[in-house]
């Protein structure tokens, strides 16, 4: 049988090295292997010290996650991790890639770590419901401290070898490509000196001394932690780590991963991982289909929309020519992209230079002419069947041959539009949510003419560019927003039943969502799309704008602002939503929370069946990706296919007919069968 793990003499220092691709996660095999190398240092007297690598792309990302929910196969981490700290002779980790989650807990058990520049250090089990459980929460601020721990541990997010060298994480920062020569030299100066044990460390004594440091992080952490479970665990096992000795804080440790383990949270949240990757490959499409280069992409429109979608191929380095109509408008867009671009380095996310450099990627042109060498131009002009017509044949006739031409629709048909062109295999949907150089998900819109190249393109360059990608095919507000459609309808409903609509704000808040159907329509502006004639008064959003409810941006919507943002329900709107009603003749009751949480949430999964069911989405899981990325669905219920798996397909079934509301045939033959969406 092939080990992962095998070791190599270099004089008297004993190199252990994984290969176990693609990122050396930590199964059995490696854990076993990791074990019977200090074994064999240990028992070996030539050996003097010992340095531990990795193969690949990456050094150690973490414990299997595939184990997860299995019978544990021993040695477990913490056992080998144990065995290694213990060792009297020097042990460095040497860390290229990603040192992540049960890798980072190897790295910590190590006596030195020594990183290349480029490599990032971090625990991420919070991003998959969990803590660290081989004691990296035990280890970590006993060697940096609480305070400089606790952001690690409980956001979750990387930080580089610099920072970790700041923060005492990294011993030394080596050449990038020198790491195995560099960390045996490394080890090799520590030969006769006593070892450094993270665990017998004394950093963590700060959040002794001013505890205040667990409240301060929750509170400036509070909404970003909201719902979820993990993060607060994180708190309390970095606290234990100052207040109780080494084995009590492990020990403490262990019972909240397993708690957590077994908890719903993580169960989805492990869900959404293997959801977000399986959501990146597209069955029919073989994986080694060649790529088109994209060196150069062409933007049409530099509003808010075309401006943040070129912004993200400018941040990934790729130049990008935009194109507008008239100078001013060109003017006006360019310079809101510089200013988004300057607020992110004011925030010290990015340097000036950076900025420069990015901006310097941009060409601004009035000519459609100047899109002849890009290898993709995303349209995302006005959402008109008839102008993106005029668009694509526009394009066809400059684009080179072999470019793909993308238009940004939110939901009108890809097909349609590639008809406009003598080139339909070239044609899809890139569909970017608002604003398009935050949000995470691209939803990509496979046309019946695509081709396999252009999809196989699509993908990879979504995640150059930092995006979630899900396909979907052409159907009406494709993927979520035809299922975000459904639960508009019942919002709209809801309120001319009875229901306040800041309850129905509320109760998608307490479920998860960052915001309610009725926040979202005053964040994004009322008037989006209104007719501008206060005359005409035929829904509730029309009688908000005749008097000057335009949204946030007006401080009023459907409900009122202060300067701080924060909303009241305002009376004006009640009135103006009962004179509705009882024009509409809507008998008004009193409608439960219970009701609320049904009525919008069910026809969405209904709507979600009949998506699998018509084959517009590869797999449940894919509508999960979109709804996480794209809407805000907490993802800590593992989006709504996830969801509904999770409460039983009768469930849903029966909520809808108690509802009145329709129940696919697809849908109420999984439940019958006693089945579930991500099977
Ligand atoms: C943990 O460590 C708990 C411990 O504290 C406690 C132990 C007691 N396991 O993302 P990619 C697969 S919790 C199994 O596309 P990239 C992945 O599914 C763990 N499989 O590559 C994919 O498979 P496929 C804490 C894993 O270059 C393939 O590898 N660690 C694991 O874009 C390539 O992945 C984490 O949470 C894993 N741990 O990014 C880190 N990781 O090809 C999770 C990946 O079949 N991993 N796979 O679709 C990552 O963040 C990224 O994979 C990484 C590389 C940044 C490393």
């Amino acid at each position: 049988m092939t080990t992962p793990i095998r070791t190599e003499r270099h004089d008297n220092v004993l190199v252990i090295i994984s290969d176990n691709p693609p990122v050396n996660a930590l199964g059995q095999a490696v854990r076993a292997g990791l074990a019977a190398g200090i074994e064999e240092a240990l028992s070996d007297d030539a050996v003097e010290a010992v340095v531990i690598r990795c193969d690949g792309r990456t050094f150690f990302a973490g414990a299997d996650i595939t184990e997860f929910g299995k019978a544990p196969q021993g040695p477990s981490l913490p056992e080998a991790l144990d065995k290694l700290e213990a060792s009297e002779k020097p042990v460095v980790a040497a860390i290229h890639g990603t040192a992540l989650g049960g890798g980072c807990e190897v790295a910590l058990a190590c006596h030195y770590r020594v990183a290349v520049p480029s490599a990032k250090i971090g625990l991420p089990e919070v991003k998959l419901g969990l803590i660290p459980g081989a004691a990296g929460t035990q280890r970590l601020p006993r060697l940096v401290g609480a305070e400089a721990a606790l952001p690690l541990v409980v956001t979750g997010d990387p930080i580089s070898a610099k920072k970790a060298q700041a923060i005492g994480l990294v011993d030394a920062i080596v050449g990038e490509d020198s790491l195995e020569a560099d960390a045996i030299a490394f080890a090799k100066s520590k030969i006769g000196q006593p070892v450094p044990r993270a665990s017998e460390g004394t950093a963590n004594q700060d959040g002794v001394k001013n505890p205040g440091i667990f409240d301060d992080f929750r509170q400036k952490n509070g909404r970003k932690m909201r719902g979820f479970e993990a993060p607060n665990a994180a708190i309390e096992a970095v606290k234990a780590a100052g207040e109780l000795t080494y084995a009590e804080g492990v020990k403490k440790e262990r019972e909240l991963f397993a708690k957590l383990m077994g908890g719903t949270q993580s169960k989805a949240m492990r869900h959404y991982f293997f959801a977000e990757r399986a959501a990146n490959k597209i069955d029919d499409v073989p994986a080694d289909t060649p790529l088109i280069p994209i060196r150069k992409v062409g933007v049409i429109g530099a509003g808010t929309m075309g401006g943040g979608i070129a912004m993200n191929f400018l941040s990934a380095g790729i130049p990008v020519t935009i194109l507008e109509m008239k100078q001013e408008a060109l003017d006006r867009g360019t310079g809101v992209m510089r200013k988004n671009y300057e607020n992110t380095a004011k925030r010290g996310r990015m340097t000036m230079e950076q900025v420069d450099a990015a901006m310097g990627l941009l060409t601004p042109t009035l000519d459609y002419a100047d899109l002849d060498d890009c290898d993709l131009v995303i349209e995302a002009v006005y959402e008109n069947m008839d102008v993106k017509k005029e668009v694509f044949g526009t394009l066809d006739g400059v684009v080179k041959q072999g470019a793909i031409l993308a238009s940004n629709t939110s939901y009108l048909n890809i097909d349609e539009i590639a008809a406009a062109t003598e080139r339909p295999g070239y044609v899809l949907g890139l569909h970017f949510f608002s604003p398009a150089n935050v949000m995470k998900l691209l939803e990509v819109v496979r046309g019946a003419k695509t081709r396999d190249d252009v999809l196989a393109t699509s993908m990879k360059l979504a995640k150059k560019i930092g995006k979630v990608a899900a396909v979907s095919g052409v159907c009406p507000g494709f993927i979520g927003n035809r299922m975000l459609s459904k639960r508009q309808e019942q919002a709209n409903q809801l309120i001319m039943e009875g229901a306040n609509y800041w309850d129905v704000d509320d109760v998608l808040l307490e479920f998860g969502f960052p915001m309610g159907p009725f926040q979202m329509g005053d964040l994004a502006g009322i008037d989006i799309g209104w007719h501008r004639d206060p005359s005409k008064v035929t829904t509730v959003r029309e009688a908000l704008c005749a008097v000057g409810r335009f949204g946030q941006k007006a401080g009023k919507g459907f409900y009122d602002y202060d300067e701080a943002r924060n909303r009241t329900p305002s009376d004006e709107v009640k009135t103006i939503i009962a004179d509705f009603a009882a024009k509409e003749g809507h008998a008004q009751r009193e409608i439960s929370k219970d009701e609320i949480r049904e009525r919008l949430l069910y026809p969405m999964i209904n709507e979600g069946a009949k998506i699998l069911d018509e084959k517009m989405a590869q797999r449940a899981s894919d509508i999960d990706v979109v709804w996480i990325n794209g809407y805000g669905w907490p993802i800590y219920t593992g989006g709504p296919m996830f969801w509904a798996d999770a409460i039983g397909l009768d469930t849903v079934v029966a909520g809808l007919e108690k509802h009145g509301l329709p129940v696919s045939d697809y849908l109420r033959g999984k439940a019958q069968r006693g089945e579930t969406f991500n099977g």
